[in-house]
């Protein structure tokens, strides 16, 4: 009986958090991913595609890691889509849990919600990666 304070202590020092593993994901896609920019238009590649070309930019890296937290941890993450502060440019970072992403950088930045340009579930950026790769292979 005496021993189970130790046993406690020993359990409370595990951490189990989940941030930790989708971290972990968000660094591996920034490791295992090149990025390389789209020509003109926006191409979303699908996670697949991703993985076997190595390389991609932010919507493909984001799209690989929902997919990968979907896989691995049964868990649907979003596609945030951010506008830089007073320019055109997008970057696409991902949202679990209220914490964000992004695989580009492998970092977990600050998000100013005024910057959020659209949000799309997991389901929605894997169809659009389908349409568009099916779109490219119709071309
Ligand atoms: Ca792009
Ligand atoms: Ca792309």
């Amino acid at each position: 009986m005496k021993r189970w304070p130790i046993l406690l202590l020993i359990l409370a020092g595990c951490t189990l958090d989940p941030q930790d593993d989708y971290q972990w994901v968000n660094e591996w896609v920034h490791d295992t991913i090149e990025t390389v920019a789209d020509d003109e238009r926006n191409e979303f590649q699908s996670p697949n595609q991703t993985m076997a070309r190595g390389a991609g930019d932010c919507e493909d890296f984001a799209l690989l890691m929902l997919w990968r937290v979907w896989d691995v941890y049964g868990v649907r993450g979003e596609m945030v889509i951010l506008s830089k502060a007073g320019t055109e440019i997008l970057h696409a970072i991902v949202r679990i849990d209220g914490i964000y992403y992004d695989p580009t950088t492998g970092r977990q930045p600050d998000v100013d919600p005024d910057d959020i340009v659209d949000v799309w579930t997991y389901g929605q950026a894997r169809w659009y990666a389908v349409w568009m790769v099916e779109d490219v292979k119709h071309d």
